[in-house]
């Protein structure tokens, strides 16, 4: 079950000497490698002797999107592009994409942190496994890919799409465990449903779910629909891709592969640096990348740190659920909405399907927030004053969650646009006005 004990249960204060250790290679290696990072550290006056145990880390300078945008395509890699054996590009969910490299201890770096996770879930050497995040320049596909190979479990590189036949090689080829975004697991299971097929015909038993923030709720509607148990999966592309962090049995808070990303939490306004269990924005330092290492990332990505150890056994610092990012924060009326809150408060009802889609306007000056969701079937029905008592239920639930209302309107099922990658649930006209 622990794919690497030596790393994933070393005791703290060696963990804390090695991540020290690899700072100091690392800030040497950036600092003569990439100007970008020579110039920052020397306008703040810091020189690589600087910089002598983990501690030290925050006097190091953060990294932006931003900064990977301004220094496109190549601008922050430090190993020279002959060392360079591949190239992906983040999904670009909030922008345009950013391009990262790997060397090929990159890659082998990235196939041992992903076995760690698929361990973690009890993925085994007797497990087919269906990779069902998109293959391509999506970090997904290819990074789950080789973690399952490199584990030693059977690879079915199913990818997105051609949902049926993926159904049927599901059940053919007793496929057991499934990594993909929990919206693609949602759609899989309306498609099995569709198809006719119990979930008992299938012999799912792990999904690997992440990519996209998802609730608990959401947890419990995919386990039950599709008949396995659901672990999180975390990471970005400008960090490495899938395998940043990963969810244990106990799934309390997700095991962060530490001894390769050095996690902080900072305040996102002041960027001090804030205590465990505090929220925040999660930031990274990629400690043993050779390719294009980042010093300081910030994520936006929003949750808070548990240093406690864990029953599992495992060492290692976990981060708790993403609640959102940053800029997925929607100020309505001056209040801080996250989609999830919403999305925590229509899976609660069992009326609803679990899809919805939020949109944000601006009528008179005065900004709006409607929430569209889809009633499950067996609930739809003609009769107005029924409807009508579901949706006052509903925004008067939203109301207590989000303290602002929100206009609900329902609509049937089916009707909104269904995922197969990460899910789209905001659209916010006011950028338009
Ligand atoms: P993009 O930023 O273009 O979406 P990536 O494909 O690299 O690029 O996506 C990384 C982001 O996806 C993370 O920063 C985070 O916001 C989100 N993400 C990934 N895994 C999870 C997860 N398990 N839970 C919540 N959010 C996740
Ligand atoms: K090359
Ligand atoms: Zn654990």
């Amino acid at each position: 079950m622990i794919w690497n004990p030596n790393k994933e249960c070393m005791p703290r204060e060696q963990m804390r000497e090695l991540q020290g250790k690899r700072l100091c290679k690392l800030v040497q290696y950036v600092y003569h490698n990439v100007p970008f990072y020579r110039h920052k550290m020397q306008e703040m006056d810091l020189t690589p002797d600087d910089i002598r145990e983990i501690e030290d880390i925050t006097k190091l300078p953060f990294t932006t999107k931003q900064d990977l945008r301004d220094n496109y395509p190549y601008g922050l890699m430090a190993a020279p592009l002959s060392e360079v054996v591949r190239v992906h590009a983040s999904s670009g969910t909030t922008g345009n994409p950013t391009i990262v490299g790997y060397t090929r201890r990159d890659l082998s770096i990235w196939s041992e942190v992903m076995s760690r996770c698929l361990s973690a879930y009890g993925v085994t050497r007797d497990d087919t496994f269906s990779v069902s995040y998109g293959y391509g320049l999506f970090t997904g596909g290819l990074g789950a890919h080789y973690g399952v190979e490199n584990l030693g479990a059977t690879v079915i590189p199913a990818s997105t799409g051609n949902t049926e036949k993926h159904v049927r090689l599901i059940r053919d080829l007793h496929i057991t465990g499934i990594a993909c975004t929990p919206s693609y697991a949602l759609y899989l299971a309306e498609v099995v449903e569709r198809m006719g097929i119990r979930k008992e015909e299938l012999g799912l038993r792990i999904g690997a779910f992440g990519a996209e923030p998802w609730t608990e709720h959401m947890r419990q509607e995919i386990q039950s629909r599709l008949g396995l148990k659901g672990y999180n999966i975390y990471g970005l592309s400008e960090i490495m891709g899938p395998g940043v962090s990963y969810e244990c049995q106990e799934q309390y808070g997700s095991h962060i592969n530490e001894d390769h990303f050095y996690p902080e939490i900072i305040d996102p306004v002041t960027c001090q640096n804030l205590p465990y269990g505090t929220q925040g924005e999660l930031v990274f330092t990629t400690l043993t990348k050779e390719g294009m290492p980042l010093l300081r990332y910030r994520t936006k990505d929003l949750t808070s740190l548990i240093a406690d150890p864990c029953p599992c056994g495992r060492t290692s610092v976990r981060m708790m659920p993403i609640m959102g990012r940053s800029d997925d924060m929607l100020i309505i009326r001056g209040i801080n909405v996250f989609p999830s809150q919403v999305e925590s408060v229509i899976l609660g009802m069992k009326e609803f399907e679990p899809q919805y889609l939020l949109v944000v306007d601006r009528k008179n000056n005065l900004d709006t927030l409607e929430v569209q969701v889809e009633v499950r079937r067996d609930f739809f029905s003609d009769d107005i004053g029924s409807m009508l008592k579901l949706k006052k239920t509903l925004s008067d639930r939203l109301k207590s969650v989000l303290s602002i209302s929100a206009e609900v309107k329902l609509v049937e099922p089916n009707s909104i646009a269904r995922s197969q990658g990460k899910s789209k649930r905001v659209i916010d006209n006011r950028v338009l006005v």
